[in-house]
């Protein structure tokens, strides 16, 4: 018998029902940010929902009374994230979110001169970062020797230089370089954020990846992305944008710059993901067309798509098939995937993506892949 038989026999044969979960870890959600999580930016945007207000509304996520964990603030920069933190120490959140550093590199571009910055300055605006950064997560969740207990989820800083508006900047400064160096200020910024999920055993969501990916080639970016039968724009013709046809969304804000509601749907999934992953919650994904119902957009009745977004979140020590969250993939795992054989739990059902309703053979065949890791 090969291995992948034998296990199919012990998944056969293992009656035991085995439940392991981190029980209480998203009784109160915290955030903490900038515009692109502030709960209040509705006006002019009536349809408007970011990834924290879509978890509240379609999830049921608890983030206070009016989202008042929700601490996130537009025009934001790290700065700000110390004392986010503390609000949400004082209101005993047991997870908290943090996406954070576009406005610290806007800050930069409008307040030194392009053509007179020079590395000591870079260096001293991306320790500030780093320093601001660990200073909040000190806060909320301790010292890795000495851990408070919260939790939390890491968004690392988003690769502004593919937004729309900034892409268009590019093509239209004289001194193209500057975004080089902001660009350079995130890459460093986004290291240092991994390195430290590594140390706390948190989940870092890698929104940088996920916007070079989305936009696609610099020198032909993509102009659009499709919700299932819906052509949600990439693009922003930020001085007169064109009547476009239905069915069609709108991927960003007029700013060119802001992700709009269909964008942010998938950090929504991007940070339901990564609590699954990392904390063994059992958040259902936010389907495309439950998307652009939430933004006020055109879907197609019947028609549920899901855009993976799993390349883009990364667990420290979490192999695929590891359903206990303890880091192995071995008998416990076992055994909670057998209490589950044809059963629709969200859980144990990851094959296809966003499962198919059933603990079956084909996501067997991950656990099997896995096995021992
Ligand atoms: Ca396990
Ligand atoms: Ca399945």
């Amino acid at each position: 018998m090969n291995r992948r038989m034998s296990l199919i026999a012990m998944v056969l044969m293992v009656g035991l029902v085995v439940s392991v979960t981190w029980g209480g870890v998203l009784d109160r959600v915290g955030a903490m940010g900038d515009s692109l999580t502030d709960k209040n930016l509705e006006s002019g945007y009536p349809t408007y929902q970011n990834w924290a207000m879509q978890l509240a509304s379609e999830r049921g996520v608890n983030f206070g009374p009016s989202s008042i964990y929700n601490r996130a603030l537009s025009g934001a920069t790290t700065g700000g994230m110390p004392s986010q933190a503390q609000y949400l120490v004082n209101y005993d959140v047991t997870l908290a979110v943090i996406w954070i550093g576009p406005n610290d590199l806007m800050n930069m571009y409008s307040s030194i001169p392009a053509r007179e910055r020079t590395q000591a300055q870079l260096d001293a605006i991306l320790a500030g970062m780093i320093n601001n950064f660990d200073s909040a997560v000190t806060t909320v969740a301790g010292t890795p020797a000495a851990p408070s207990g919260r939790k939390m989820v890491f968004l690392n800083c988003t690769s502004l230089n593919r937004t729309p508006a900034i892409s268009f900047a590019i093509e239209h400064t004289s001194v193209p370089g500057m975004f080089v160096q902001g660009d350079w200020i995130v890459q460093q910024f986004n290291a240092h954020i991994r390195e430290l999920a590594i140390e706390y055993g948190f989940p870092v969501v890698d929104t940088y990846q996920y916007l070079e990916d989305l936009m696609g080639p610099v020198e032909s970016p993509n102009t659009y992305v499709m919700f299932g039968d819906v052509v949600v724009d990439l693009t922003r013709d930020i001085m007169s944008p064109p009547p476009k046809p239905a069915p069609y969304d709108d991927g960003y804000w007029v700013d060119g710059f802001h992700a709009n509601t269909s964008l942010q749907g998938l950090v929504a999934n991007c940070v339901i993901e990564a609590v699954n992953r990392a904390y063994c919650c059992d958040l259902e994904y936010l389907s495309d067309q439950e998307i652009l119902t939430i933004g006020g957009g055109t879907t197609t009745p019947g028609l549920t798509t899901h855009i993976d977004i799993r390349d883009y979140i990364f667990v420290p020590d979490s192999p695929p098939g590891d359903f206990s969250c303890d880091g192995n993939v071995d008998n416990v795992d076992l055994a909670i995937f057998s209490s589950a054989w044809f059963s629709d739990y969200n859980v144990t059902d990851i094959v296809p993506y966003a499962g198919d309703g059933t603990t079956n053979l084909l996501d067997f065949a991950v656990l099997a892949a896995h096995w021992l890791e």
